[in-house]
Order: C-alpha cells, then structure tokens, then sequence
C-alpha cells in the first residue's frame, strides 16, 4: 500500500534526498508458526480478529532496542491529528507508527508498549495504512529542504491558525473573471494586508471553530467581531 504515495513527487525526493527515512515493517516476519499468524480470535468472544501481543512486541523491541522512541498507534479512538500534532511530531527524531488491522489490538499492547494514539478523523478505515500515509505526509513536508522553500510552509492553511487566503495566477482576466487589483499593484504592505484578512473573512466563513485559537491582533479582534455581529444581525 505504501508504494504509491512515498514513489511520488515530494516525499520521494526527501527520501532520495536522505532528509528523511521511511522503514516499513511486515508484522508477519514476526509472526507465531509455520504460517507466520499474527491475529487470533477475541477472547469472550464476537466478531473479528484480534491482533496479538507477540508479534506486536517482538517487531517493535526489534526496531527500538533499548531507546525510547514513541510508539504511536494509529486507532479511531486516539487523539485526533492535527497541524499542532504534525509539528509536535517533527520534534522526534524517530517515531513509530503502528498500524492496527482487524478488529482490534491485543489490549495489553496499548498499555504496556504503546506511548502515544492518534486518529485522523471521526471515521473509520479498514486500517491504519491510510492514517500513517497521512500522518508522514504532514509531517515530512514540514522538514527543513523538503518543500522547494520555506516559505510556502508559514503561509500553509493551518500553519497560523488560518485558512490560507486566495490565489491567483495568469492570465490576469480568464473568461472575464479578473484577479484583485490589490494584487496586481506591487504593493507588498496592501498585499500583505489584503492577504490576511481574506485569511481571517475565510476563516470566518469556513470554519469559525479555528478562530477561538487563532493569534489575532487587537485590529483583528475587532474585525472578527464586526463580521460576528454583521452575521448575527443577518440572522435576526
Ligand atoms: Cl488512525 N485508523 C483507522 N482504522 N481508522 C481511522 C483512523 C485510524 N483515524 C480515523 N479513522
């Protein structure tokens, strides 16, 4: 599964590039017998299979030895993965994602192994392939080198609390739908200040939630609340 997506583009050149190195484990090469089983069914009964501790324990006491790199698994019951938790992710030097199948993990494996849960929604997936290829993502492109420059990182959505503002490139007039002239007049303060509050009014609109925590100038503030009561006199 993890083929596609660390082949392509921006996470293949970080690795080709050994800003970052992605090991994949099979569970299996762990796994109990001649048939390499890693699942058995629940104890008390019900549906599905169980992962097993063994297989769990013995692959991951391989990878850390003696260190102590988080062990993260990756379950819809975890905390849910963020932009903050990505860049607190960044912080290790190495981590490791465990990611659960079946119906379950062995539960002594969350206690006694795992340091840390994370989800990636309020969904559910058939595994959590899918959440550690979300997870790396996030995290490799906020590497230093990754992206082409730095810069495109700070003004991400997300990265101040923000929805990103608009962007436009040529031609200057497509089908009669023309780009702000704001941005078209080489003024870097008008622009940056045009950019931000279409950050803040998207934000706004969008997702009102992410301004509670936002870093906002008292300017702001008052802008927020003017949109705010603009809005609430609208629904009146
Ligand atoms: Cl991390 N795993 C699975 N299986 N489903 C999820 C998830 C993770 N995050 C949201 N849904």
């Amino acid at each position: 599964m993890f083929g596609g997506p660390f082949d392509e583009s921006i996470i293949k050149r970080a690795i080709e590039n050994d800003l970052v190195q992605i090991a994949l484990h099979n569970l299996r090469d762990q796994g109990i017998g001649k048939h390499r089983v890693v699942d058995d069914y629940p104890h008390g009964g019900g549906a599905g299979m169980v992962l097993m501790a063994e297989p769990l324990f013995s692959t991951i006491e391989k990878i850390k030895g003696d260190s102590d790199v988080p062990v993260i698994l990756l379950t819809p019951q975890g905390r849910l993965f963020n932009q903050k938790v990505a860049e607190e992710l960044t912080s290790h030097d190495r981590f490791i994602l465990i990611c659960g199948h079946y119906e379950g993990i062995d539960e002594r494996v969350r206690e006694h192994l795992v340091t840390d849960e994370i989800s990636i929604g309020d969904y559910v997936l058939t595994g959590g392939e899918l959440a550690a290829m979300v997870i790396i993502d996030a995290v490799v492109r906020q590497l230093p080198g990754v992206l082409g420059s730095d810069e495109s990182i700070k003004d991400d959505s997300h990265a101040n609390g923000l929805l990103e503002y608009p962007q436009y490139t040529r031609p200057q007039s497509f089908r009669g739908w023309e780009v702000p002239p704001v941005l078209l007049s080489g003024n870097h303060a008008e622009i940056a200040k045009w950019r931000r509050e279409q950050s803040i009014l998207r934000t706004f609109q969008r997702r009102p939630d992410l301004l509670e925590n936002a870093d906002l100038s008292e300017e702001e503030l008052a802008m927020n609340k003017t949109l705010r009561e603009a809005k609430d006199a609208n629904e009146k």
